[in-house]
């Protein structure tokens, strides 16, 4: 695809169209047969994570899909939508002791997939299961990541040994049948740099130190920041959960060796962390877009980036739909 006119980079939608629908028309976007389009030529870039937790992953995807199809937007894979490609495809070569499916069907799981499932139980008099398979495959057409001359985008984290193994590969999205198998098979080659690219890196913290996360799950990891330089950061600078407050002690040796998102690089969008408050820069190429509009336990936002290419960005250009404002 293209890019002529400017982008707006969406975050994490998690079923919340309304939402959606509102930042939309709020950036000039508007309502067509075919989805939204904006008169100056502008497009989208969704940038995952569209199903799951919110009042309707149907309507999402299919405001999603339409606006792919008319070519008003570009949608990353996210790993909800990646996460319900491994709970529905069944396992290639299961050994005993594993599930027939790549993601398990225990009752946390089935809990987790039956919301979307059941946004389209009533569907098109009863054609909801077709369409909910069409959406599955819908997904696997999806880009992994964006590169442009001046961009990057993804979902969780811009690893670039992860792209540069992704494009050594040829592989741009999980259309093809074996290639959807070595992304979502642990012993593969694709499983770890795709599930790098759409659930971010984690360091274990060192002994003794736990936190709770939002949902009030014990954590013994956290995720870090991979923009930061871990040579020289605490761990507090290198742990990414917001709200949370980490004692002070050492980073482990293989961390401090880490790659890192260097502030020369181009900037990037991605999604994914849950993010708090009103809507910032983590730095002036690095943009998380996900504040945590589907969160039942804080005010959270939808969040866009409106950008026309500069490479120094600005916080003053996210726009953001918060529905407790504007109900
Ligand atoms: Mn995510």
């Amino acid at each position: 695809m293209q890019f002529s006119s400017g982008l707006d980079f969406i975050g994490d939608i998690h079923g919340h169209v309304e939402c959606l629908s509102r930042l939309l028309l709020k950036m000039g976007y508007k309502e067509s047969k075919e989805g939204y389009f904006h008169p100056e030529g502008r497009q989208v870039v969704f940038l995952g994570d569209y199903i799951d937790r919110g009042p309707d992953s149907k309507a999402v995807y299919r405001l999603v899909r339409s606006m792919v199809e008319s070519k008003n937007a570009v949608a990353l894979l996210g790993n909800h939508e990646l996460n319900a490609l491994a709970f529905w495809t069944k396992r290639l070569n299961p050994s005993a002791n594993q599930d027939s499916y790549y993601r398990e069907h225990s009752f946390n799981k089935v809990m987790i997939h039956a919301e979307t499932v059941t946004s389209f139980h009533t569907a098109n008099g009863g054609r909801g299961k077709d369409e909910f398979y069409e959406m599955l495959n819908f997904f696997r057409t999806l880009p992994l990541y964006l590169e442009t001359e001046t961009f990057r985008a993804m979902h969780a984290c811009a690893d670039l040994s992860s792209i540069a193994l992704l494009k050594a590969a040829g592989v741009i999205n999980l259309a093809d049948d074996s290639v959807l198998h070595r992304a979502l098979d642990e012993s593969l080659d694709l499983f770890k740099p795709v599930d790098m690219l759409l659930k971010g890196p984690e360091m274990e913290l060192p002994e003794g130190i736990t936190f709770r996360d939002s949902e009030n799950v014990l954590r013994y990891k956290t995720r870090i920041t991979w923009w930061e330089n871990p040579s020289t950061a605490s761990l507090e600078e290198l742990s990414l959960q917001p709200g949370i407050k980490l004692p002070n002690a050492p980073v482990p040796e293989h961390i401090r060796q880490r790659d890192f998102y260097r502030p020369s690089e181009r900037p990037v969008f991605f999604g994914h962390y849950w993010l708090e408050g009103s809507p910032y820069l983590f730095r002036d190429n690095v943009c998380c877009l996900d504040f945590s509009v589907a969160s039942r336990y804080r005010r959270g936002k939808l969040a866009a980036y409106r950008f026309d290419g500069e490479q120094k960005l600005s916080a003053s250009k996210i726009v953001y739909f918060d529905p407790l404002e504007e109900y």
